[in-house]
């Protein structure tokens, strides 16, 4: 009598749970998640020592031990990646979208689809253009045209006198905020110092093969190269690589002066061995600075709605080892 009682008293323990779930689909997911905060993180690749210090840096902050899941979807530098990225988070009903840009244009239909659904946007690194700036929440990130005003400004100073001046060009991610930034930059400068010439100018994707490609075409073409202005340090690593190859002096004692972007740890043991003669920093450990703006937002705060990151420079004349050490990127 009392064992057909347990048992009845099973089944309609389970029937009760079976319609609970069925009734509420957020309890599943609520189950699932345990409680944690969900995050999609729609990342541009993994094209660069920048990019994968920017995805370590938000895997360790959005860690199940500090409250999260984090969804990333890496978008693989494809800007159609990225907009199905969106709609999925939307469709998953996560708790916040985070984007990293890989291109500026093209963004209003798929944040439209996320207000809607009513998921905060916070938008990271690179930037994006909107004629609806309630579209995203806030961004956080580099300024790409005050980084080049300082390779632009260091270029002044160390070449003046100069009569003339020959630049390669290695570009970034065209229409990406890093590439539209530094690229702007070395225009004016350009335009300012009517004696500077840019000889040669292409995309190298912000990656190593292609910055080393473009500059092994380079050196076949020109003989008079003065200055290489590489909008970041893998295609900077790469068009070295090219120059070794083909016996190019180049950096602090060489003939061709390098400028680079991001410094990170492997572009400043570069410059501080000399083959990068500037490097400028842009910081990539927005991790902590994103979770920063979702405590706000939990808190019903309003997040400042751009918030540039502060960055310096390093000449290959004067870093110390220190300066490499005392970064974690
Ligand atoms: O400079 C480059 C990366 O958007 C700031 O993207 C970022 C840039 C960075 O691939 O190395």
């Amino acid at each position: 009598m009392r064992r057909t009682f347990l048992i009845g008293l099973c089944i309609l323990l389970l029937f009760l749970t079976a319609c609970t779930g069925r009734n509420d689909p957020s309890a599943g997911k609520q189950a699932a998640n345990e409680g944690l905060i969900v995050v999609g993180f729609s990342q541009v690749g993994s094209e660069s020592d920048w990019r994968l210090a920017n995805t370590k840096s938000m895997r360790e902050t959005f860690s199940e031990e500090n409250g999260y899941r984090l969804i990333l979807k890496d978008a693989q530098q494809k800007p159609e990646n990225q907009l199905a990225a969106i709609r999925e988070f939307v469709a998953e009903g996560v708790d916040y979208i985070v984007v990293a840009p890989v291109l500026e244009a093209g963004w209003d239909d798929a944040l439209a689809e996320a207000k809607d659904a009513g998921i905060p946007v916070i938008i990271v690194d690179r930037m994006i253009q909107t004629s609806d700036d309630s579209l995203y929440t806030c961004w956080v990130g580099s300024d790409f045209r005050l980084e080049g005003d300082t390779a632009v400004k260091w270029m002044e100073r160390v070449f003046q006198g100069r009569t003339h001046l020959n630049i390669v060009h290695l570009q970034g991610s065209l229409g990406s905020s890093a590439q539209i930034g530094r690229t702007e930059g070395l225009l004016d400068g350009v335009a300012r110092n009517k004696n500077w010439e840019i000889i040669y100018s292409a995309s190298g994707d912000f990656n190593r093969v292609k910055g080393k490609e473009i500059m092994e075409y380079v050196l076949k073409q020109y003989s008079n190269i003065d200055v290489l202005y590489c909008e970041n340090d893998n295609m900077a690593f790469g068009a070295m690589e090219a120059m070794s190859v083909e016996g190019r002096t180049f950096g602090l004692n060489g003939d061709i002066t390098v400028i680079s972007f991001d410094a990170t740890n492997a572009g400043l043991t570069a410059t501080l061995e000399g083959g990068i003669n500037f490097n400028v920093e842009c910081n990539p450990l927005h991790g902590p600075r994103v979770e920063a703006i979702i405590k706000q937002l939990i808190r019903g705060e309003i997040p400042e709605k751009l918030a540039f990151v502060e960055e310096e420079s390093f000449e290959a004349t004067t870093i110390t080892q220190r300066d490499i050490d005392e970064r974690s990127y």
